[in-house]
Parts: C-alpha cells; sequence; structure tokens
C-alpha cells in the first residue's frame, strides 16, 4: 500500500497533443507566448500546471535554429508546455497530409471524394509520431501517466509502448471514429489500429465510436476482446466512451460580464423585431454549412411569411485553408450565400449575416445569449461542443437548439429538435418547428438540456478519464501479481 502512494506521489502526467494550447509571436526577433482558453486547454488546466505535469506538442509556428528554439523552450516551460518544433515539410506531410486529407474525411464518412492517399504523407505521418514518441520518452520515467490526444498521434501509444512497456498510456480521440467499412479502406488501417492499441485506456465521445473502434480491431488483428476490454498480448486494453463537456460555469458568467451585457443590448437593439438563428463553425465539410444554407434558403422558399422578419447570423472560423477541399468549400459557401442575399434581400434587410472570420469569445457569448434558435447541422461531428455553449448561454432559460443526429452531442442533447442534415425538407421543417415552438416547451427542453451540460462538464471530463486511466493500472497490477 505505501510503495503504491510513494509511486504515485512521485509519477507525473504527461498530455500530449498536436497543438500545444498557446500562440506564440514573434514581434522584433523576440518570442512571445499567449496561453489559449480553448476548451481543452481550460479543462486539463488542473492537470498539466500542476506538480511536475507537462503538456506536450507543436507550439503552432516554424521556430528554426537552436538559439530560437532554446528561447521558446525556455518560455513554454514557464508555462509546464515542452514544445515539438516541427518544419514547415513535416506540417504538410503528416498534419495538412495525412491527417487533414486521409485520416479526418475517412473518419467523417467522406472517402471517396476526398481522401488522398499519399504513401509520402504516410511516411511523413509515422516520422513525426516518432519524433512525438522520442520527446515523450526523453522525459516519461517509470509509473507516469500518459494522456494522448486526438488523430494526429494514433501510433503515438504504440510507439511509447515499444520502448517503455511499463507506462500507463491514456488515448483519447475527439473527432469519430468511423465504422470498419469505412475505416478498411485505408490503406494502412492495421498498423493504426496496433498503434491506438498501445494505450491501456481508449475513450471516444460516444458508444458508437468505441464500438467501431473494437469491431475494427478484432477484424484487422488477432486480437480478443469481451465486452469493452481487448485483450493484446495478455496486456488488457480498456475501450470506453467519455463525452466531453464543456466549461459551463464560464458560459454562464460570461453572459453577465459587464462588456458582453453591453454586447447583448447592442445586438438586441441591431436585431429588434427579427427572429435570429446563429451558426458558428470551422470551415469544415463535415459541419453542413452548405446544406444548412440550402434549408435555409427552403424555409424562405416555402414561408414567404419570414421574408424580412428572420435572419441566419452565420460565423465560419478559417481553418485550415490550404488544404484544396477547404479553399473549394469556402467558394461554394461564398457562391451560396451570395444566391441566396441576392434573390431575397430587401433595401434594409439581408436574410443571411454571414462572416468569414473569428470573433472574440464575449462576441459569441453575446451571440449565444441573443440568439433565438441556433443551428447545429454538422453531416458528421464527433461531439461539437458549440451545441453546449449555446446551452450553457441560456441563463435565460429559453430558445431553441436545432441539432444534427450526426453529432455526438445529439446522444446527450435529446431535448433538441433533432434532424438529419441530409434531408433538407425536414430541416427546413425543423427550423419552422423552431420558429413556432411555445416559451414553455422552450424552457422545458432547455432546463433539462442545462442539466446535462453542467452535470457533464469538462472538470467531469477530466476527472473520469484521469479516474479510470488509475483503475486501469490497478487492474493491471493485480492481474500481473496473481
Ligand atoms: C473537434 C471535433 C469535438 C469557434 N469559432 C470561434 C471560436 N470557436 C470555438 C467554439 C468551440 C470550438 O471553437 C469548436 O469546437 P467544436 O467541438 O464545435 O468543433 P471542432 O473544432 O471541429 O472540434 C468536435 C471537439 O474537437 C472537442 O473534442 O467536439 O467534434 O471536431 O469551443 O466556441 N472561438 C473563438 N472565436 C471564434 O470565432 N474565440
Amino acid at each position: 500500500f505505501y510503495l503504491y502512494i510513494d509511486e504515485e506521489a512521485m509519477s507525473k502526467t504527461i498530455i500530449v497533443s498536436n497543438r500545444l494550447p498557446v500562440k506564440v509571436t514573434e514581434e522584433d526577433g523576440q518570442y512571445k507566448v499567449a496561453t489559449s482558453e480553448g476548451g481543452l486547454a481550460t479543462g486539463l488546466g488542473s492537470v498539466y500546471q500542476s506538480g511536475d505535469n507537462v503538456w506536450l506538442g507543436w507550439p503552432g509556428v516554424e521556430v528554426a535554429g537552436d538559439d530560437k528554439q532554446n528561447e521558446v523552450t525556455q518560455k513554454l516551460a514557464e508555462v509546464s508546455l515542452r514544445p515539438v518544433f516541427l518544419t514547415a515539410d513535416e506540417i504538410s506531410g503528416y498534419y495538412e497530409g495525412f491527417s487533414n486529407e486521409i485520416l479526418w474525411p475517412i473518419f467523417h464518412y467522406y472517402a471517396s471524394t476526398y481522401a488522398n492517399y499519399k504513401l509520402a504523407d504516410w511516411e511523413c505521418y509515422q516520422h513525426v509520431n516518432r519524433k512525438f514518441a522520442d520527446a515523450v520518452i526523453a522525459i516519461a520515467e517509470p509509473g507516469d501517466t500518459i494522456w494522448i490526444h486526438d488523430y494526429q498521434l494514433l501510433l503515438l501509444p504504440g510507439l511509447v509502448r515499444a520502448t517503455r512497456p511499463d507506462i500507463s498510456i491514456g488515448f483519447f480521440l475527439h473527432i469519430p471514429f468511423p465504422s470498419f467499412e469505412m475505416f478498411r479502406l485505408i490503406p494502412w488501417r492495421s498498423e493504426l489500429i496496433e498503434g491506438i492499441l498501445g494505450a491501456d485506456l481508449i475513450g471516444f465521445h460516444t458508444f458508437d465510436d468505441a464500438s467501431h473502434f473494437i469491431s475494427a480491431a478484432t477484424r484487422l488483428l488477432p486480437v480478443n476482446s469481451s465486452s469493452n476490454i481487448i485483450t493484446v498480448d495478455d496486456r488488457p486494453v480498456v475501450v470506453e466512451s467519455f463525452p466531453m463537456g464543456i466549461d459551463d460555469e464560464k458560459y454562464g458568467a460570461l453572459t453577465r460580464d459587464p462588456e458582453v451585457v453591453s454586447e447583448i443590448n447592442y445586438l438586441r437593439e441591431t436585431f429588434k423585431d427579427k427572429r435570429v438563428f446563429l451558426s458558428i463553425d470551422r470551415l469544415d465539410y463535415s459541419k453542413g454549412i452548405l446544406q444548412r444554407l440550402q434549408a435555409f434558403e427552403l424555409l424562405l422558399d416555402t414561408h414567404p411569411e419570414y421574408i424580412g422578419r428572420i435572419v441566419l447570423h452565420m460565423i465560419v472560423v478559417p481553418s485550415r485553408d490550404t488544404v484544396p477541399q477547404y479553399m473549394e468549400l469556402k467558394q461554394n459557401v461564398d457562391r451560396k450565400v451570395g444566391d441566396i442575399n441576392a434573390r431575397y434581400r430587401t433595401l434594409d434587410w439581408s436574410p443571411v449575416h454571414y462572416f468569414y472570420r473569428p470573433f472574440p469569445i464575449n462576441t459569441l457569448s453575446a451571440l449565444y445569449h441573443v440568439a433565438d434558435i441556433c443551428l447545429v447541422t454538422p453531416m458528421r461531428d464527433g461531439m461539437n461542443l458549440v451545441s453546449k455553449e449555446y446551452i450553457a448561454s441560456r441563463t435565460q432559460e429559453t430558445g431553441v437548439l436545432v441539432l444534427s443526429e450526426m453529432a455526438g452531442a445529439s446522444k446527450e442533447l435529446i431535448d433538441a429538435v433533432i434532424v438529419n442534415p441530409s434531408n433538407i425538407a425536414s430541416m427546413a421543417e425543423a427550423m419552422q418547428t423552431a420558429l413556432t415552438m411555445s416559451l414553455n416547451e422552450q424552457k422545458r427542453r432547455m432546463r433539462l438540456m442545462r442539466q446535462v451540460v453542467s452535470k457533464f462538464n469538462i472538470k467531469h471530463w477530466v476527472k473520469l478519464f484521469m479516474e479510470r486511466m488509475r483503475e486501469v493500472k490497478q487492474m493491471q497490477q493485480s492481474m500481473r501479481s496473481r
């Protein structure tokens, strides 16, 4: 017992993700490091900022030369971060190429049109995963816990396990895991599964993702599974769902912040007698932006009484704009918004307010608080945090969430108006349902969803995963001593 406590006390946790939660900028030859407030960073803050724990990842900029790299390394060390420096070629092959032109489309069910299987990108992906492994191995000690995040690092659990069989490894996938029929298309499918199975605990947002993974693993490799445990060379690997939450208190508090309140008042004055639909996404084909626009157009076609009375406030945040499919999508969205506005606008009204740029969180908070309806209609999404942020910002307890059944969040937010994003007519109907829903019904649903978002928040998610890691470690220790 005492031995176990001692080991726990001395051991550390290493978080690993493609990107560090920072923005590194260079000004007059001096590097500046600003920590980011993203959801994952907030949730994991309590982990990586305590004791000897660290977060390891790419700092998001190319830093060439030993002197500069040392300077950035030192600055990052002050905030418990460790950089893995990547060259422009590595980013192009491993991140833009393999991660975003192969894994992202396949895992979001866009295989035939979007996946681009280049051998050179696969080689680069392996090389960069090995680079991450070297960085982890250099600081990992027996008894440490490593928590690896997301699809850019699928090989990392296996690579670390190969040199450090004693170490406890957790892996969490933030995007969906596709059905086997989709996954099997990847030329390097077995190697990817072997990589992930290097972990002791593998987490997904939903039960379906976990089942798809178990199915792919048992079909591709000579491993056995019983319920949610896969046995790899006598080592039990636990596969489970951990639906990620948000910092609900932060979003609630933001709506009372004086700066946000003044933005809220300004928006209310601007929208006056209009009903407001809101959508916020990164530019991505998986987010269903074009289909949503088609449904909104159909609503105007079939319900001319809404002309001049509703507005779609649509924020699209630039993302992966060097990948060809994203450039093409941008052009299509531009054109569709142009068409709708050209067909329907009047001298003093435009149906779609389209913004192609990021906004500060205060503005998002004000928009979430003011919008009557939030449209979250991805074709596929691991979880979708925007839907939860909308709920957390509805302190007035009204408002309607229209949510795609293809988002992980739809498994929890069952009181949303759930839609199939490929069915344009039914999405237009859902918009109509939302516009006509009584305040009592809105409140009934919103209260239930607010309970879910607040109970299963980001702190709960981190705690659950870390606790499960400890349990799995104990289970393995007791199996070994048998
Ligand atoms: C991946 C998975 C999974 C957006 N615009 C602005 C801005 N945002 C913030 C939102 C939200 C986040 O970005 C987007 O998170 P999502 O979950 O909606 O989507 P992905 O980026 O695709 O995330 C997804 C997630 O990982 C977590 O596991 O849920 O399924 O695809 O927090 O608020 N933030 C600011 N300005 C913007 O303009 N400040």
